[in-house]
């Protein structure tokens, strides 16, 4: 049994599409960033860097913070969604681009472009070009395979909530088309469904045209 600590946000849906989609036992706790429980002294414990997700494996003993690294360490306690061989390599290759790239640069549009537009031009600007051409790059590893290392894996579990966000980021998913394939194709998922609504149902996937 896996204690999963998460919001509703993208790094938080990770491991619970993941855990989802792995079929593995787990239980949410909510800690609600509104409120700031990701700083509270009994969540510090457990996530020293006071954000979510983090996880408490029941069975281990082991306790985790960082989504990239709590997704290798779900997909070697389940055996899968990670592919082996050469394979292996190009997955984390993608992973750690996500955990670098997508992932916080998509971030900073959503502070500037969502929660504080107007504040600063050069911050957006600088921020929706970024945004621009890492889905430019998505797109073109999209071009000639379904998921994004071949068969699904940790890769599309880390990249999902990020694109979900389409909205907020104000992209129109249909400049972007291997992007929107994929993109539907994973909301079309029961287990994908199952994981983004955790820890509340309060939203669920937003679907473009
Ligand atoms: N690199 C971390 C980033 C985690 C992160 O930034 N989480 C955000 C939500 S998506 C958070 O907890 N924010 C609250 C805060 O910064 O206080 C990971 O991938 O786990």
């Amino acid at each position: 049994m896996i204690d999963l600590y998460t919001w509703t946000v993208p790094n938080g849906r990770k491991i619970s599409i993941a855990l989802e989609e792995m079929g593995l036992p787990y239980e949410a706790h909510a800690i609600n960033l509104g409120r700031g429980e990701q700083k509270s002294p009994e969540y510090l414990k457990v996530n020293p860097n006071g954000k979510v997700p983090a996880i408490i494996d029941r069975d281990s003993g082991v306790r985790m913070m960082e989504s990239g690294a709590i997704l290798l360490y779900l997909a070697e306690k389940s055996g899968k969604l990670m592919p082996a061989g050469e394979k292996r390599w190009e997955a984390m290759e993608w992973l750690m681009w996500q955990m670098g790239g997508l992932g916080p640069m998509l971030g900073q549009v959503h502070h500037y472009t969502h929660f504080n537009k107007g504040l600063s031009d050069y911050a957006e600007d600088r921020y929706r070009a970024e945004m621009d051409r890492l889905y430019g790059v998505l797109d073109a590893r999209l071009a000639d395979r379904e998921f994004i290392v071949d068969d699904i894996s940790i890769v599309d579990c880390a990249c999902f909530p990020w694109i979900a966000r389409w909205n907020w980021q104000e992209q129109d998913l249909g400049q972007f088309p291997n992007v929107k394939r994929w993109f539907l194709a994973m909301a079309a998922r029961p287990a994908v469904q199952r994981g983004y609504v955790v820890p509340n149902d309060s939203q669920t996937i937003p679907i473009p045209d």
